[in-house]
Formats: structure tokens, C-alpha cells, sequence
């Protein structure tokens, strides 16, 4: 068939035709390069000039090109989500492990091995699109799973509690967390004044305020941190037998994050640090993977629990009510176009499959009217399932129709039912077996604006998280009290946060109180409920306790100068590959060095673009001469003492010392940093950095 032909009959069998998106393209520019066309697909001539009255003449209104391309990038920006703007996706597949027939009817849970395909979008909420990746704030978990009965989307977040239990506060929070209106700072972070008063007059807050104040909030990457659905949902299966679920991911790669002063500094040395790791992760084959983990309980359970399950300032702790791992999620596929994909993904806490129901839980019910809604204003019409991203992978049937950017009108006769045409004429229809049901739950109580008296101990579970921390993790949130209380100028509002401390942990209450100077002690908040003191500790709240094994996919920088110890490099870069890590050569110029066979080893980075907050671990393989040229560089200087002092692991030639000298920390050096002297000496090295961080140190460089 002609192309001329073939073209006419896709018309008239009423499809759209994409030339030059992989469909028709009648002509080329040249071998297999596609010739540029206008959106209307006629093809351009010139795209340098536009079409002018003489060479120094005006423009001609007649140049469609040229309007067209100008008004097109004008309108190339959508409103950026009211939170979560900043965020990042990729496709990835989930394998259902065992069947979960007992527990739900949803199909994707049925068979042993089933794969469902996925997309993925993580994010952090308070910054713009545009704000750095080390912002100091929970991270989105955005999951969506494309299953034979439509889209299941797990919306989370990598904490598993929240800052509010009533869905109608939620526009003041975010109000408070963000930019403060009159000035337009500060961005994406909670370290102000808003902040904190709406947290201390928020005691509902105050576990999700221990939580962000944790090592939670500065990830190393998102591949090395959990993922929560937080609230109760329900699983029903065939015989129509409800059991509570909540929803946990567990990356298989382990739980890592960084420092704070390393995070301030990330920020700068590259504010796209989280999204370029997960690409460089995927495009090299290392694919990130989490379990998914369900907490099932039953009514029983929810009743005798000391909280109350609906309540999502609450966790129920593993030890609880242990996690049964059903499957697992690969991220293995970038996006090929990041608006198309990332921005324009819609997920929706609405969006669930027969056998998965909602609770009660009032910040889920609201969840379900503004996802749906806030789609309409960011994507401009009630269409947007339509973009591909969003679209199910199964057949999508209804009456539905028009719209902006329809793509997917009902065919045939009838928009209508019930009509009479019958059969396949008459359109689809609904399944009362299959199809979706809601959980029949007994409902009866008064209407009335109240919150429930099970949702009113707002401290114990804050005492529980602290005291379950490492002594490590428990400075660091004590740090970070004092450093976002400090950005606070209003002097109430810090002695107010301290109140509220003084329920949760007196150690930590006279930690931040001495940390901020504070004249005076103030009395404890008033609660509404005593803080229950003995809650057991649970260790699956540490990160630290809950670290890899192995090294893998974290990256070490090997700062090198001219000279450098060929065998040393080869022996460190074998020891690296053998244990599935990454590294990047780091040198005064990037073009490399020569080597001291006389070899030469190109760089990634030269040092002031490879700063060793980059990297898990560093290496300073440098010669004699390489040291006494690097002493005298500021940013190598600095490459080895922010190494230091974030607790790193450092390998070093014994030349190295002569920088280390200069950069004052010869005298401090522990056995955190390794001399290498010879290549053999590399595996040691690299079994010490499955430690991550040799946190000792910590007490020495950190003492105010
Ligand atoms: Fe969201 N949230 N949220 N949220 N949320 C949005 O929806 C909202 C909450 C979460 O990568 C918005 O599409 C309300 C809890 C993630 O595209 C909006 C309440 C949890 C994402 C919205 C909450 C989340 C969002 C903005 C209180 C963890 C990013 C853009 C009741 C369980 C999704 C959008 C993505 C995004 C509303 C609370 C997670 C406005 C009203 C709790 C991961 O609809």
C-alpha cells in the first residue's frame, strides 16, 4: 500500500495520525533524520529566520512557524504541584511473591510470580520545582501499580506517620511549612518562624515533628530509604472478610542517609543529587529494589491497640504486629521524557482495585477529594487519565466523553444507559460480582465537627521513636532541633517547642533548651494525655540498626594527582567492582592524570565539581608531588576535611599526609582513615565502608 493510501485509509477508520512521533514521516531530512514540520505536519524550510519584509524589515504575521513555535513555548509551563513539586519518576515492575487469595481479592495479588508494571515518583513537599534535592523534609512515595483491574495507586511518603489528623488542616500546614507569604522565603525548608508556631500549637504534630527532626529527612538517596503508605487501608477478599492493612516498602539496598552540614552543602555542590543518583543507578543496570511489606491486623487488634488505627500520627510497631513481605518492586526503566512522564503523572489516593478499600481515617477521606481534584487545575481538563502515564494498561469502557484533549470518545451509538440497543452496540455495562464494592461497614454516630477522643496522646509515640534511636541518630535530632529553632527569631516560639519536648524526653528537651540558650526552662505543654513512658523501644525505627550489609551501590571518590601508585588504584578500583560499588576519579583537571607507569587515567570530575559530600567514601591516592601541589588548593583541602568531619571512610597513600597536614587533620586521623600502601590493603578498606560511617568520630568534630 502507498504511503499516500495507507494514510487516507487510517483516516477514515477515524485514528489520529502522528507524523514524525513514529508514525508516517513522508519525508526525511536526510538518511533516517526526520524532516522538521509545524504541529499542523507541514514541513519547515528555514527554523533560523523569520519570515520578514525585506531584510531589515518587521515580521509577517503570515509566518505560522514562527507563531506557532512562540506561542507553543509560551504555553509551556503548568501550574507545579501545591506540594510535592520537585520530584522525580522512573518505570519499574512488581512481582507478587505468593498468592494473598485469604486476604484480598485483588487480582494482582492472586498468583505467585505475577508481574504488574509500575511507575514511581519521589519527591520532597515543601520547595518548588525547582529547589534543591537535600531539602531538609519528608519524601513522597508515590507508587502506581498498572494492574489487570485498573490503577492501584499507594501514595505515601517515606515516613510512616503524619503531621495532622484531620484532612481540614491540611492547607494551614502546608501554609506554614512553606514560603511565608509576605517575604516569598524561605524555600524548602521548615527552619522559620511559621513553621514552628504551627507546630507548637499543633501537639497532634509532635511525633511527626521527632520524625523530621531525624535522619529520615536527609536521605542519601531514594533508594535507601522505606517508603509507608501510612494510613489504614482494607484488604477484602472473595468471601467479602475485611482485615486492615497497612502498607510498608523496604528497600532491599538498605537504609542510609547523610549529615546535615553534608546536606547544606549538597545542596550547592549539586541540587539534583537524588534525581541523578536514581538515574545513574538505573541506566547502570543497578536497579533499585523494595519489598512490599503488609501489616495485617483485625478489629479485634485495632480495638486492644493503645492507639487507635485510624489515627495517622501513629505507627504500629513492627514488633507488633509483624511485616509479611509479598512482593517486590524493581525500578528499572528512566523516563524517556520527564514532563511527559514525571510531571504529568497523576496519581490519585482515589484510585484503588477491588479487594483494597478505604478506612476511615479522616486524612485519607479527604486525600480522596483533593488528588482527584488538584489534577484538574495542574493538568487542565478532566482528560488527563488520557496522557499515557496515567492511562490503565487494561481496556478502559465508559460513557464518559468530550473534554479538553479528548483522546478516547466512546465509540459507536450509544453515550447513554440504560439504553436498548443491546449487545456490543449498546456500550459497556456494569458487572455487580467483579466489580468494585465498598466494604459494607455499619456506620451510625451523630453528624458533628468533633475529633475522636482515641486520637488525643500526642506524645507517646514521639517518646517511643526518640528513645528506639541510636545515641548517633538521637544527637542528630537534637541538633536538628536547635539548628531549625535557631533560624526561629520569635523567642516564644522556640521556648514553645521545648514545652511540648519536655513530654516527649526530658534529656532532649534540656538538650535543645541548652543548645538554644534558653534563659529559662519553660513548663511542660499542657497534654491531654499523659506521655505513656515505658512503650517498648523498637529498633526497625533506627536507621543506623537497619543499614546494608554490603557496600554496593553506594560510589566512592578517588581524588588522584599526576604520579599516582598505579597498582594502588587498579588494587582499589578491582576491590570496588568486586563489591558492586561505583566510583568516579576525581583530579585537579578533568581531563586526568598521568599515571606512575606512565599511563594516563581520565577524571569525571575535576575538584571543585567533585567535592567529597558526592560520595559514600573517599580516597586520596596522590603522589608526593601531587600532595605538596594540592595542599596549596583550597578545594582539596576541603575535599579531605568535610570528608572527615561527615565520618567518612578514607583510604590514603601515605604521600597523602602532606595535604592532610596542610588541611589540619593529620593529628586526628582514626581508624576510620586507612593507609594504603599497597593494593592488598583495598579489601579491608572496603569491608570497613559496609560500616557507612564511622560515626566515633562524630563526638570529635562535632561539639558545639
Ligand atoms: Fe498529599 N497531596 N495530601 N500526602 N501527597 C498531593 O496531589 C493532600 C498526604 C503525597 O508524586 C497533591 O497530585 C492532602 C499524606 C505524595 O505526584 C495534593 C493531605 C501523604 C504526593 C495532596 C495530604 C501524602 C502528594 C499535590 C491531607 C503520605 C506527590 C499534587 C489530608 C501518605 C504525588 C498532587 C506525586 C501530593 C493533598 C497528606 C503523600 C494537593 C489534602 C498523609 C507522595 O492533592
Amino acid at each position: 500500500m502507498s504511503k499516500k493510501t495507507k494514510a487516507a485509509s487510517a483516516q477514515s477508520r477515524g485514528e489520529t495520525l502522528h507524523a514524525g512521533n513514529g508514525g508516517e514521516i513522508h519525508q526525511t531530512a536526510g538518511g533516517d533524520v526526520p524532516v522538521m514540520t509545524t504541529q499542523g505536519g507541514m514541513p519547515v524550510s528555514d527554523d533560523q529566520n523569520s519570515l520578514k519584509a525585506g531584510a531589515r524589515g518587521p515580521t509577517l504575521l503570515e509566518d505560522q512557524h514562527f507563531r506557532e513555535k512562540i506561542f507553543h513555548f509560551d504555553h509551556e509551563r503548568i501550574p507545579e504541584r501545591v506540594v510535592h513539586a520537585r520530584g522525580y519518576g522512573a518505570h519499574g515492575v512488581f512481582e507478587t511473591y505468593e498468592t494473598l487469595a485469604d486476604i484480598t481479592k485483588a487480582d494482582l495479588f492472586q498468583r505467585a510470580g505475577e508481574k504488574t508494571e509500575m511507575f514511581v515518583r519521589f519527591s520532597t513537599v515543601a520547595g518548588n520545582k525547582g529547589s534543591g534535592d537535600l531539602a531538609r523534609d519528608v519524601r513522597g512515595f508515590a507508587t502506581r501499580f498498572y494492574t489487570k483491574e485498573g490503577n492501584w495507586d499507594l501514595v505515601g511518603n517515606n515516613i510512616p506517620v503524619f503531621f495532622i489528623q484531620d484532612a481540614i488542616k491540611f492547607p494551614d500546614l502546608i501554609h506554614a511549612a512553606k514560603a511565608e507569604p509576605d517575604r516569598g522565603f524561605p524555600q524548602a525548608q521548615t527552619a522559620h518562624d511559621n513553621f514552628w508556631d504551627f507546630i507548637s500549637l499543633t501537639p497532634e504534630a509532635m511525633n511527626m515533628a521527632l520524625w523530621i527532626m531525624s535522619d529520615r529527612t536527609i536521605p542519601r538517596s531514594f533508594r535507601f530509604m522505606e517508603g509507608f503508605g501510612v494510613h489504614t487501608f482494607r484488604m477484602i477478599n472473595a468471601e467479602g472478610k475485611s482485615t486492615f492493612v497497612k502498607f510498608h516498602w523496604k528497600p532491599k539496598q538498605g537504609l542510609q542517609s547523610v549529615v546535615w552540614n553534608e546536606a547544606l552543602k549538597l545542596n550547592g555542590a549539586d541540587p539534583d543529587f537524588h534525581r541523578r543518583d536514581l538515574w545513574d543507578a538505573i541506566k547502570a543496570g543497578d536497579y533499585p529494589e523494595w519489598e512490599l511489606g503488609l501489616q495485617l491486623f483485625d478489629e479485634k487488634f485495632a480495638e486492644e491497640f493503645e492507639f487507635d488505627v485510624l489515627d495517622a500520627t501513629k505507627i504500629i510497631p513492627e514488633e507488633q504486629v509483624p511485616i509479611r513481605i509479598v512482593g517486590k518492586m524493581t525500578l528499572d526503566r528512566c523516563v524517556e521524557n520527564f514532563f511527559q512522564e514525571t510531571e504529568q503523572v497523576a496519581f490519585q489516593t482515589g484510585n484503588v482495585v477491588p479487594g483494597i478499600d478505604f478506612s476511615n481515617d479522616p486524612l485519607l477521606q479527604g486525600r480522596n477529594f483533593s488528588y482527584l481534584d488538584t489534577q484538574l487545575k495542574r493538568l487542565g481538563g478532566p482528560n488527563f487519565t488520557h496522557i499515557p502515564v496515567n492511562a490503565p494498561r487494561c481496556p478502559v469502557h465508559s460513557f464518559q466523553q468530550d473534554g479538553h484533549m479528548s483522546m478516547r470518545n466512546p465509540r459507536g451509538r450509544a453515550n447513554y444507559e440504560p439504553n436498548s440497543w443491546g449487545g456490543e452496540k449498546g456500550g459497556p455495562r456494569e458487572a455487580p460480582e467483579a466489580g468494585f464494592s465498598s466494604y459494607p461497614e455499619e456506620i451510625s454516630g451523630q453528624k458533628a465537627r468533633v475529633r475522636s477522643e482515641t486520637f488525643a496522646d500526642h506524645y507517646s509515640q514521639a517518646r517511643q521513636f526518640y528513645l528506639s534511636q541510636t545515641e548517633t541518630e538521637q544527637t542528630h535530632i537534637g541538633n536538628a532541633f536547635v539548628f531549625e529553632l535557631s533560624k526561629v527569631e520569635t523567642m516564644a516560639i522556640r521556648s514553645n517547642v521545648v514545652a511540648h519536648l519536655r513530654n516527649v524526653d526530658e534529656d532532649l528537651a534540656k538538650t535543645v533548651a541548652d543548645g538554644l540558650r534558653l534563659q529559662e526552662m519553660p513548663a511542660a505543654a499542657k497534654a491531654a494525655r499523659p506521655t505513656i513512658m515505658d512503650l517498648a523501644k523498637s529498633d526497625k525505627l533506627s536507621i543506623i540498626l537497619n543499614g546494608p550489609d554490603s557496600f554496593k551501590g553506594r560510589k566512592i571518590g578517588i581524588l588522584v594527582s599526576d604520579g599516582v601508585d598505579t597498582a594502588l588504584l587498579d588494587g582499589l578500583k578491582a576491590a570496588i567492582a568486586a563489591e558492586g560499588a561505583m566510583m568516579e576519579i576525581v583530579a585537579p583537571m578533568v581531563g586526568g592524570v598521568t599515571t606512575s607507569d606512565g599511563g594516563f587515567v581520565e577524571a569525571k570530575q575535576k575538584i571543585d565539581g567533585g567535592p567529597s559530600m558526592l560520595y559514600d567514601a573517599v580516597a586520596v591516592l596522590v603522589s608526593k608531588d601531587g600532595a605538596t601541589l594540592l595542599s596549596k588548593e583550597a578545594t582539596a583541602k576541603d575535599f579531605v576535611t568535610d570528608a572527615f568531619a561527615h565520618c567518612k571512610f578514607i583510604a590514603y597513600s601515605p604521600e597523602a599526609m602532606t595535604l592532610f597536614e596542610k588541611a589540619g587533620i593529620k593529628d586526628d586521623l582514626d581508624e576510620g582513615c586507612i593507609s594504603m600502601s599497597s593494593a592488598k590493603e583495598a579489601k579491608a578498606f572496603i569491608a570497613q565502608c559496609r560500616k557507612l560511617r564511622h560515626w566515633p568520630r562524630e563526638t570529635m568534630v562535632d561539639v558545639v
